[in-house]
């Protein structure tokens, strides 16, 4: 297998860190995407994922796998322990559920707000935005509202659970995680000191070695 990606990115992370939960690492292959270059816009990464975004797993038969959580369910079906998607219909539902909620109440989120409110990765990828760039930027801000709503969404489940779909360690956990390393790019969005069950959560989280060392 290979996974095409740019290390310490938030996207990348996310399936980094499953990689780790699951011990499957040596198992892949890095493949560096160069995202301020514009790698991921160009023809050869467009074949391999049309959105043009990063991580991307490529299997051995020529399958190319993009979105994290998709990459995540296949990796998870791989083998058993540690299940980062659950077992019972219950738990998978639970799990999609607050993962979706992650994805789009804060990762995606915090993406809009850097992409089309703040530099983003900078004058080479900008060509391949949106014609509106400029008029989009006032819509990039709102999303940063967006991500601290989620923020606050979050950390209010975390007051009363110890994981973000439950009782376990999920991929919800990680979205969240990743969505909270973006923010803290630059520090673009920090985390409102009064969210003290999410803060409490994050350097919880940051115990565990996957998410100390990810893959
Ligand atoms: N929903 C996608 C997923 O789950 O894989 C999001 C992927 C994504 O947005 N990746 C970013 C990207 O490639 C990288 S990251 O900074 O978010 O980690 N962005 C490139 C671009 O030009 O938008």
């Amino acid at each position: 297998m290979k996974i095409h990606d740019a290390p310490s990115f938030p996207n990348p992370f996310r399936v980094r860190v499953v990689l780790a939960e699951k011990a499957l690492a040596s198992q892949v292959e890095f493949v560096k995407v160069d995202l301020p270059a514009a790698e991921h816009k160009q023809a050869a990464f467009l074949a391999m994922n049309p959105t043009g975004t990063v991580p991307v797993l490529e299997l051995d038969d020529g399958t190319f796998i993009s979105e994290c959580t998709a990459i995540t369910e296949y990796l998870d079906n791989l083998d058993g322990e540690p299940t980062l998607t659950g077992r019972t219909a219950r738990q998978k539902a639970m799990i999609h559920m607050m993962q979706k909620r992650a994805e789009s109440e804060l990762i995606d989120a915090v993406g809009i707000y850097f992409h089309h409110a703040t530099t983003g990765l900078g004058d080479r990828v900008l060509p391949y935005k949106s014609p509106e760039w400029a008029a989009r930027t006032e819509w990039g801000r709102m999303h940063r509202d967006k991500a601290l709503q989620g923020m606050r969404y979050f950390d209010k489940v975390l007051q009363s659970q110890p994981y973000v779909a439950g009782d376990a360690f999920s991929m919800a956990d990680i979205t969240v995680l990743g969505g909270l390393m973006f923010a803290g790019y630059e520090n673009i969005i920090p985390v409102p000191e009064e969210y003290t069950a999410l803060l409490a959560w994050k350097n919880r989280m940051y115990e565990r070695p996957s998410v100390k060392n990810p893959a």
